[in-house]
């Protein structure tokens, strides 16, 4: 069985970050080691949650994993608390990354054109410097803008057209990034996806857009990426999957009278992807 890290924080309520990513890639049959970096009441867009910073354990935690010879077939790192967090990967991935180890990035810093409450430029400039480490570099058109230094724009406005979504991706590979793809992206009302750049060129896959948005989404989507590339898909199919997913468990979360403000119903969303999964390949799971 493969085995993945993830870095991120434990936000207790709130359907992100580590509660998203143990759960959804645990199903996907691969064990998911975790490097919590910061306990939260809920995540940052509820106001004022109790917060414990565990950057002082970090590196501790990683010398020790290091004594007892531990290694990871894929390294996903989400939401970080701070540059000096960043400065602790670095130094993280600099240790475990092995050659065939798969590191996923979801530089995880804003949404809709603004930063996430705590975080500023020099913490997205920052970031920057971890591009050169990821195989898959995940982030949305707003993260993507504030990596680049290249403009935002809303899908409604008249730049916003295919050619300043590859204009991005190019920009992102040129800061070392492995295989950007750039998620939340859409051309009509009717579509929404994902759109990177590989090896062999540019790709997307787009699902139907439900007239909603729900929180953590975008943790959904990469921890379903990390799952897939653990248990050997390309990065185009694993985007693939994790578009699908994604758009499976807003549909399942709208048929829900009961559904939460925040998050969406990925649980009961789980049974499909194990559904999927298994039609993807008849030897491995993504032959
Ligand atoms: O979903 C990303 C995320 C993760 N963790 C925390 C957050 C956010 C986004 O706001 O606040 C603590």
């Amino acid at each position: 069985m493969k085995r993945i890290v993830t870095i991120q924080d434990i936000s207790c309520i709130g359907k992100c970050s580590l509660t998203v990513a143990l759960p959804v890639i645990s199903a996907m049959g691969v064990e998911t080691a975790i490097l919590p970096t910061a306990v939260l009441s809920t995540h940052t867009m509820f106001a004022a949650p109790a917060v414990r910073d565990l950057t002082d354990l970090i590196r501790p935690i990683a010398q020790h994993w290091e004594r007892e010879g531990f290694s990871f077939d894929g390294i996903y790192t989400g939401y970080l608390g701070s540059a000096e967090q960043i400065a602790l990967i670095k130094e993280f991935l600099t240790r475990f990354r092995k050659e065939k180890t798969k590191v996923i990035l979801d530089p995880v810093m804003g949404d809709g054109g603004k930063l996430y409450a705590g975080f500023d430029a020099e913490f997205a400039r920052r970031m920057r410097e971890l591009l050169p480490f990821g195989d898959l570099v995940l982030p949305n058109m707003t993260e993507a803008s504030r990596l680049t230094g290249l403009p935002y724009y809303e899908p409604a406005d008249p730049e916003y057209k295919e050619a300043y979504v590859q204009e991005m991706l190019k920009a992102l590979a040129g800061l070392g990034a492995g295989c950007p793809v750039i998620t939340g992206v859409t051309f009509s009302p009717e579509k929404i996806g994902a759109y990177g750049l590989g090896p062999d060129g540019f790709f997307s896959h787009f699902a139907d857009r439900l007239p909603v948005s729900y929180h953590g989404t975008g943790d959904l989507f990469a921890s379903v990426c990390t799952g897939a590339l653990a248990r050997g898909c390309s990065a185009e199919k694993s985007v693939a999957l994790a578009v699908d997913f994604t758009a499976e468990c807003i549909r399942v979360t709208m048929k829900d009278p009961d559904r939460r403000r925040y998050g969406v119903n990925f649980e009961e969303a789980l049974p499909w992807l194990i559904r999927k999964m298994e039609h993807m390949g008849e030897i491995s799971f993504c032959g």
